[in-house]
C-alpha cells in the first residue's frame, strides 16, 4: 500500500490493528496483511532451494506471514540412517523465517511416505522406539520455535472406511496415533499439535465418508484426553471441466471440529487444474472460482486460524509431476503465476479475505 493510500485508509478508520502492524514490519505482505485483518495468517510451503532465488524470496516476504518446509522436515531427510540426523536444510528454512519474523510450521513427524527403507523394516517395539527417538530429537531441537507440528499425517484410508493401512498401523496398531501425540506433547509441551489430512473438503460421497471417519478419530482422541490442539485440512482442491466445485458440506464439518475445541488450519491449499481445457484465461478463471467458493465456505468459521498454500508460485507446484496435464502445459494451481505475477486467483483470494474482515 502506498503512503497516501495508507493515510487515507487511516483517516477512514478502515485499517484494523493487525493490518497496521503488518505495514510496520519489513515489507507489506499483501495476502498476509489481508488475512491478519480477518484474524488469520497466510502462509506458503517453500523448499530450501527456492530460497536461492531472490525474486521468490521477495515475493514470499511481501506476501506471507508463515512458511512450512515442503520436504525438508520429513523423516527421509531428517534421519536417513538410524540415529543419523541431518538438519541443514530444515535449519536454513527456519533461520530464514526467524530472520524475517515469519512463523513456521513443522511438517511432518509420523507419515507413511518419504520415510527411509530402514524404518519400514522395523517391527513392534523397535518401531515404537524409533518413533520416540525421532519425535524427541526433532521436536527437542526446534522446541518453542515452530507455530505447530503435523505430528500425524494422513491417518485415514482413502475410501474413508477405516484407518489407513500402513507400516505404522500394522506394527503398532490403532494406538500409534495417540502414542505419537503423547510423545510430541512430552517433547515440547508448548507446541501446537496437529493431525493433518487430505480429501476432506469436497461434496463427493467419498469425502463425506472420510470426514465421518476422521471425526470419529478426533472424538475418540478427545474422549481419552490425548494431547491435540488443531486439525490440518490439506485442501488439495480440484477444478472440474464440468460444473463448479462446491463445498456445501464443509461448514458443518468445520463446526463439528470446532465443537471438539480444536483449531483448524488449512495446510496445503492449491487447485489442481489438470482437467480444465485451454486457454489459460479460462483455466485461471475456473481455478479462481474454486478458491472463491472454498474461502467462502471456510472463512466464516472462527476456529480457522491460518491458510497455507502448497507453494506460492505456479513455478514451484508439486502437481506438474504428480498430475501432468495431457496437453503438456504446466498446471496453474497457486496464488501467483510461474513468473511470480498476479493472476485471477490472487484477486479472488484478496477479495474473499477483505470481505471476511469486513473491509470493503
Ligand atoms: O510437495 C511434496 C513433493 O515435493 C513430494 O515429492 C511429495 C512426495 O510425497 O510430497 C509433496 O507434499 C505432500 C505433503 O508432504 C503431504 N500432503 C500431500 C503433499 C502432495 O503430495
Amino acid at each position: 500500500m502506498r503512503r497516501r493510500q495508507l493515510l487515507m485508509a487511516l483517516a477512514l478508520g478502515a485499517l484494523s490493528a493487525p493490518v497496521l502492524m503488518g505495514q510496520a514490519g519489513s515489507g507489506a505482505p499483501a495476502l498476509n496483511d489481508l488475512a491478519r485483518g480477518a484474524g488469520r495468517l497466510w502462509g506458503a510451503a517453500v523448499s530450501s532451494a527456492q530460497l536461492d532465488d531472490p525474486n521468490l524470496r521477495r515475493l514470499l516476504l511481501a506476501q506471507v506471514g508463515l512458511i512450512v518446509a515442503e520436504n525438508e522436515m520429513k523423516w527421509e531427510t531428517l534421519q536417513p540412517q538410524p540415529g543419523v540426523f541431518r538438519f541443514t536444510a530444515a535449519d536454513r528454512l527456519l533461520d530464514f523465517a526467524e530472520r524475517h519474523g515469519l512463523a513456521m510450521r513443522g511438517h511432518t513427524l509420523v507419515w507413511h511416505r518419504q520415510v527411509p527403507a530402514w524404518l519400514r523394516q522395523l517391527e513392534g517395539r523397535a518401531l515404537e522406539r524409533a518413533m520416540a527417538t525421532h519425535i524427541q530429537t526433532v521436536m527437542g531441537r526446534y522446541r518453542g520455535r515452530l507455530d505447530s507440528w503435523d505430528v500425524v499425517n494422513e491417518p485415514i484410508a482413502d475410501d474413508g472406511t477405516g484407518l489407513r493401512s500402513s507400516f505404522w498401523l500394522d506394527q503398532l496398531g490403532e494406538t500409534y496415533i495417540a502414542r505419537a501425540l503423547e510423545l510430541a506433547h512430552a517433547a515440547d509441551p508448548s507446541a501446537r499439535l496437529v493431525i493433518n489430512e487430505y480429501g476432506l473438503e469436497g461434496d463427493a460421497p467419498k469425502s463425506a465418508r472420510k470426514r465421518q471417519r476422521f471425526l470419529a478419530l478426533l472424538r475418540d482422541l478427545r474422549r481419552r484426553g490425548v494431547p491435540l490442539h488443531a486439525v490440518g485440512l490439506q485442501a488439495h482442491l480440484h477444478a472440474h471441466g464440468g460444473g463448479p466445485t462446491t463445498f456445501d458440506q464443509l461448514p458443518a464439518f468445520l463446526q463439528a471440529i470446532a465443537d471438539l475445541d480444536l483449531d483448524i488450519l488449512i495446510t496445503e491449499l492449491d487447485v489442481n487444474d489438470r482437467d480444465l481445457a485451454a486457454p489459460v484465461e479460462t483455466r485461471d478463471q475456473k481455478v479462481a472460482a474454486v478458491y472463491g467458493a472454498f474461502l467462502e465456505a471456510v472463512l466464516p468459521q472462527p476456529r480457522l486460524k491460518q491458510l497455507v498454500s502448497w507453494g506460492l508460485s505456479d513455478r514451484d507446484t508439486w502437481l506438474n509431476s504428480a498430475f501432468p496435464r495431457a496437453d503438456g502445459q504446466p498446471q496453474r494451481p497457486l496464488p501467483f503465476d510461474a513468473d511470480l505475477r498476479r493472476k485471477a486467483a490472487t484477486g479472488v483470494i484478496e477479495q474473499s479475505l477483505r470481505r471476511s474482515s469486513g473491509t470493503p
